[in-house]
């Protein structure tokens, strides 16, 4: 699925304020998942193809939201989590993402998809595991995606994603390596986000 136009819902602090939301669209839903500062709001800008879409930043832990955005008018709806593991964050506040983002993992009836995202240069992290293990055991089907590898040479992704797939005990064929400055891996997002289209 191409994306044709891309538009900023809403943003929602809590739980309520999102299956509110929710319940003004019918049609599936993706989000985004991942530590802070892995580049969820610059895969969203990439793959729809709207620079300031989700605003990246260079100060990571910055969105305490989640933000949806419409695409392909009512076609999809991808939501940008929280980042989770921003060590700088108060623990109490930290508290309060972590029961945002699993409130939402677990009562969202419109998800389809989660989007893993984890840092292609790095072993994932503790942190990326649990959350991984969490998806599941809920059931919740995911896709990792393995970002920043425009940072590797080709042989090196090769490597790379091998040792994401063994930490994180998936197979190669769920992991898309993908690069929000090259836009290597967007045509597979699209095609994943077709088949979720097409599925309702
Ligand atoms: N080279 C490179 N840098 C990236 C990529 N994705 C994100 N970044 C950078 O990583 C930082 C954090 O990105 P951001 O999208 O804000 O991460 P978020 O906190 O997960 O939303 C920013 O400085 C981005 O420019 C990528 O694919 N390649
Ligand atoms: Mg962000």
């Amino acid at each position: 699925m191409k994306i044709v136009s891309a538009e900023f819902i809403t943003s929602v602090a809590a739980l309520p304020k999102y299956k509110e939301a929710a319940e003004r669209y019918d049609c599936p839903e993706v989000c985004v998942v991942g530590r802070s500062n892995v580049g969820k709001s610059t895969f969203i800008n990439c793959v729809t193809g709207r620079k300031k879409l989700a605003k990246a930043s260079v100060t990571p832990g910055r969105t305490r939201l989640i933000n949806l955005f419409d695409l392909n008018k009512g076609s999809l709806v991808l939501a940008d989590l929280p980042g989770y593991g921003y060590a700088a964050a108060p623990k109490s506040e930290r508290a309060k993402w972590a029961e945002l983002i699993e409130g939402y993992l677990t009562s969202s009836v419109k998800l389809k998809r989660v989007l893993a995202l984890v840092d292609i240069r790095h072993e994932p992290t503790a942190l990326d595991k649990q959350m991984l293990k969490y998806l599941f055991v809920c059931g919740l089907p995911f896709t990792v995606v393995a970002t920043k590898c425009d940072k590797l040479s080709k042989s090196q992704i090769g490597k790379a994603v091998q040792t994401v797939a063994t930490s994180l005990s998936v197979g190669r064929d769920n992991i898309i390596v993908f690069s929000g400055v090259s836009g290597e891996g967007k045509a597979q997002v699209e095609e994943l986000f077709e088949n979720i289209a097409q599925s309702e």
